[in-house]
């Protein structure tokens, strides 16, 4: 017979046991509510050419949707504009001065502590597929397959984490979307959250589309951005020096696919001493069925330039550069937009979509002809700002646009705060998440920008600056002393500085102040300065750039 007493202990002990093992579902399902996060990226993807932000150039119905679904971030920019250091400000939450990787020179310092790495420790599964360019692999990654240096657009080489290196066969964005779906669909864990990192190397230079793309894009015409004719009057030598004019930058092979030979018989040199090899490297990467494809539409189009040339003027070869260079260049995102596309709806259909933040950014904006230009560096807003929009279904409200400013150094603290883990003390961002909740109030005042990449491609000076909604505050140094201020208010095209303006003259000496107070809050210095600049000249001695 059972006591009474007896009884009753054996009710409280089951009701213990049942509210221990409650409490243990509830710890599993926090612990499995720990958010996947999907993170896209491209390289030299300009917010011009997102229709999310505006369509007069092209559109990208497919990374739109992710803004509708989500935040669209319209001042979003990077502290360094060139893109191994802006992958390594996004790894680990530093500025580049600190990370150690200022240029795209020198190889990334695995000693650094990555996001990816602390969201492995706590549980993550991690892959990445596609353009890392950090002369060496990345850490805390359980798979990953990337492409050496910038990689090629047709039948690409990868490092693979699993097989050394391998060579694919077909058009490099498709391989690395094919990549991205078959881990997500053969090697995805169903027990743990997943951070998985797609990164395309389009539309980086030399811009080549795949046919279904050529086929349209080669026959579209573009509206000319105002300023494609500056003739960089009204700012610093820094602008009037950069090597980055479509016209007499821009190589003809290489990047508007003028055959060698049609270059040879019209008597064109080559613009930089690699123009014709590009095109060989790129165009002459193609087998023989890609390239007969590829031919069938090109040829037409050297053919009809041969009749051109002759009698163009200096206008006309920019304006004919710049409408070969948006084909190519926007032909390149739509195969992009196509894969994001593929992504998101494998995400709708698997059910993962509910639980999974997806960021859609670029390691940096480009120059679509404003001021003449095409490439990157320069702390103006083309180059300065990048895409950034994010959805997180039962976070993030649909149709959200977001006007703070933001920038790349954020996302590692981000990702940890949305996972749950505690980021280290020295990282340099702030978590976007209250924003993404709609919570945070006076976010951020001002941002700090230093590119360093000088004497180099391009020959875009060195300098630092502030940013703030009103003001940017630059100083170019190594081989000038110079300051540039813009009036963001005023001039949007950022055509006249402001700096030397007696109107001016209190908010110069109100940002030089902040500017000081930036270098010592983030630890940046003269004497980093110029210990990269000693590093640079040790590494590059001897070479073009450096004699
Ligand atoms: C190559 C390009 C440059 C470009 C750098 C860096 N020239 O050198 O135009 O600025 O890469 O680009 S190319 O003719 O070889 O394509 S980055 O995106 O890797 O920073
Ligand atoms: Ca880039």
């Amino acid at each position: 017979m059972i006591t009474r007493q007896y009884a009753i202990l054996l009710i409280v002990v089951g009701i213990l046991l049942t509210a221990c093992a409650q409490s243990d579902n509830q710890a599993e399902s926090v612990v499995k509510k720990k958010p996947n996060i999907l993170f896209i990226m491209s390289d030299d993807h300009a917010y011009q050419a997102i229709s999310a932000y505006s369509n007069h150039l092209t559109e990208t119905p497919n990374i739109d949707r992710i803004a509708k679904e989500g935040m669209l971030f319209t001042n979003a920019c990077v502290t360094n504009s060139i893109c191994a250091p802006s992958r390594a400000v996004i790894l680990t939450g530093k500025h580049s001065h600190l990370n150690g990787k200022i240029d795209n020179m020198f190889p990334f310092d695995t000693t650094n502590i990555t996001f990816p790495q602390l969201l492995q420790n706590a549980g993550y599964q991690t892959a990445m597929f596609g353009k890392l360019h950090f002369g060496n692999n990345p850490k805390g990654f359980d798979e990953f397959q990337i492409l050496p240096g910038q990689g090629t657009y047709y039948n690409p080489d990868f490092i693979t984490k699993q097989h050394g290196k391998v060579r694919e066969t077909g058009y490099t964005t498709d391989i690395i979307t094919d990549k991205t779906l078959n881990w997500l669909k053969t090697e995805r864990k169903e027990e743990e959250p997943f951070l998985l990192m797609y990164l395309h190397k389009a539309p980086h230079r030399e811009w080549l589309p795949p046919e279904r793309h050529y086929k349209n894009f080669t026959k579209k015409i573009f509206p000319e951005p105002s300023t494609l004719f500056d003739d960089y009057e009204g700012r610093g030598s820094a602008a009037k020096e950069a090597e980055m004019n479509l016209l007499t930058h821009m190589n003809w092979a290489g990047d508007s696919k003028i055959r060698p030979e049609v270059m040879d018989e019209l008597g064109i040199p080559e613009t930089a001493k690699w123009d014709k090899g590009a095109y060989k490297r790129e165009v002459g990467r193609q087998n023989e069925a890609q390239r007969a494809k590829w031919d069938a539409v090109y040829d037409p189009i050297n053919e009809d330039f041969k009749k051109r040339f002759p009698t163009m003027t200096e206008k006309e070869k920019m304006q004919w550069r710049y409408q070969r260079y948006m084909q190519d260049y926007l032909g390149s995102i739509a195969a992009v937009d196509d894969g994001v596309g593929e992504v998101l709806d494998y995400l709708e259909e698997s059910g993962l979509a509910e639980n999974t933040i997806v960021v859609y950014t670029s390691d940096q904006g480009f120059y679509l002809g404003e001021h003449g230009w095409f490439d990157k560096r320069f702390i103006y807003d083309e180059s300065f700002k990048t895409p950034l929009m994010v959805k997180w279904p039962n976070v993030i409200k649909p149709n959200q646009i977001n006007t703070t400013m933001v920038q790349n150094l954020d996302f590692a603290q981000t990702f940890l705060d949305a996972a749950g883990v505690a980021a280290p003390a020295d990282m340099q961002g702030e978590s976007l998440v209250p924003l993404m909740k709609g919570e945070a109030e006076n976010f951020r005042e001002a941002v700090y920008y230093h590119y360093y990449e000088y004497p180099s491609v391009h020959m875009v000076k060195r300098h630092y600056a502030i940013v703030t909604e009103e003001y940017k505050l630059a100083h170019f140094y190594f081989d000038v002393d110079e300051w540039e201020l813009y009036d963001r208010k005023k001039d949007g095209n950022e055509m006249k500085n402001v700096y030397h303006e007696p109107a001016y003259a209190e908010v110069v000496i109100e940002l030089k102040e902040k500017l000081a107070a930036m270098r010592v809050k983030y630890k940046d210095s003269k004497e980093l300065d110029q210990k990269y600049i000693d590093m640079y000249a040790e590494k590059m001695k001897g070479t073009k750039w450096w004699k």
